[in-house]
């Protein structure tokens, strides 16, 4: 460690918050096929579709596909013909930055008054709060750019009942629904900005939504020892809605974080955590039915057990799937890391299971950092 950090209070210990948020709402990516990538993430994921939105039900420019999973859900849209400038944005987007994550939605109790904080603060604005409506109900929205081309909208659906948002008509699931749920929340979303802006981002998120640093952090003693990025998280102080900034570290090799950003031409979403309570099925299932998941060399779990101590899980099981351990003087995690989702080396997901720990397993950065590796040098990009 090598700065100090401003920990997190629990809400009920703070003065009244001046960025209350209710969750993640969405996790909206903009796709060249929102049609086949719905039934990846339905046949691969276990998500549901729920709602759609496209030229059948008055939407001619373009076609979105919502599919959830517990409270976690993910809007997939693809331009079908663009006439307007939001079409024309989602198009560039795909042309420039290949499938990616546009918006990273935010649940709020009062959309005006988060935009008016958050403008206030410094945010730029990028939609004006306005509202929605059809039989439903309404919902308020605004949005606020990020980094990157990201955006912040914020919802507030208290005053809706429908599948999505006015204008999405329910959608039955392309396929049978996995009996066993594979995950049930969004637990973190990763951003990757260029080097040397990590806190500058982080300063914006302390600033514009009054979100906190969490204690833990990578900073450049472990980067250049072997993690080649650098990485702070900033949360809400009810810690339902967390974001990990990450920046590239000068190090021997080329950074992971370098080689998204080329890839991905500029700042952009690098992962989106996926919260589950039993990770073995999950990463069972996910394992059937094609996900591929970054490999762990058998030495990890040669010496697992002498410091990560006894998990719910047998090592043997953790060793067969490629499960990663970590523990904190809070509790344990078990996760892991799909390889990316698409040809690009940009967007890809991890699977994480809490026991009491609220890190984002720092103890694996090694392992891990080494996996992300050989995938890059496999790539030719190391
Ligand atoms: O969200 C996190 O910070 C952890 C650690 O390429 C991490 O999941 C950071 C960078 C990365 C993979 C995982
Ligand atoms: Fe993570």
């Amino acid at each position: 460690m090598t700065e100090t950090t401003q920990h997190t209070t629990p809400s009920t210990a703070r003065e009244a918050d001046p960025f209350p948020v209710k969750g993640m709402d969405a996790v909206v990516f903009a796709v060249g096929n929102a049609k086949q990538a719905a039934h990846y993430y339905s046949t691969a994921f276990g998500m549901k579709l729920v709602a759609y939105s496209g030229p059948e039900n008055g939407s001619r420019e373009t076609a979105s596909y919502v599919l959830t999973n517990g409270a976690a859900r993910f809007v997939l849209t693809s331009v079908i013909k663009p006439s307007t400038d939001r079409g024309r944005f989602l198009a560039d987007h795909v042309a420039e930055h290949g499938d990616g994550v546009v918006d990273l939605a935010i649940e709020v109790p009062d959309a005006r008054a988060a935009y008016a904080y958050a403008v206030e603060h410094g945010a730029r604005g990028i939609e004006e709060p306005h509202e929605v409506k059809d039989e439903h109900g309404v919902v308020v929205l605004a949005a606020i750019a990020t980094y990157g081309k990201t955006r912040h909208t914020l919802v507030d659906r208290s005053g809706y009942d429908g599948p999505y948002l006015p204008g999405f008509v329910a959608a039955d699931p392309m396929v049978e629904p996995p009996a066993k749920r594979t995950f049930q929340a969004i637990d973190h979303c990763v951003g990757n900005v260029e080097l040397g802006k990590m806190n500058e981002w982080v300063a914006f998120y302390n600033k514009v939504m009054g979100f906190t640093n969490m204690k833990e952090f990578v900073g450049d003693d472990i980067a250049t020892e072997y993690s080649a990025l650098m990485s702070k998280v900033v949360a809400d102080g009810t810690l339902k809605v967390k974001f990990p900034i990450n920046e590239p570290a000068i190090a021997k090799k080329k950074s992971q974080i370098d080689e998204y950003l080329e890839f991905y031409g500029g700042a952009g979403v690098q992962h989106i955590a996926l919260a589950t309570n039993d990770i073995v099925a999950t990463v069972r299932s996910m394992r059937a039915n094609g996900v591929r998941f970054l490999d762990t060399p058998d030495s990890y779990y040669d010496t697992l057990g002498e410091w990560a101590g006894e998990t719910r899980v047998p090592v043997e099981t953790l060793r067969e799937l490629k499960i990663l351990v970590d523990r904190d003087e809070d509790g344990y995690l078990l996760q892991i890391f799909t390889k990316p989702v698409q040809d690009r080396p940009t967007v890809f997901f991890e699977m994480i299971e809490r026991h009491g720990s609220m890190g984002f397993g720092k103890g694996n950065f090694k392992a891990l950092f080494e996996a992300i590796e050989r995938e890059q040098e496999k790539r030719g990009n190391l």
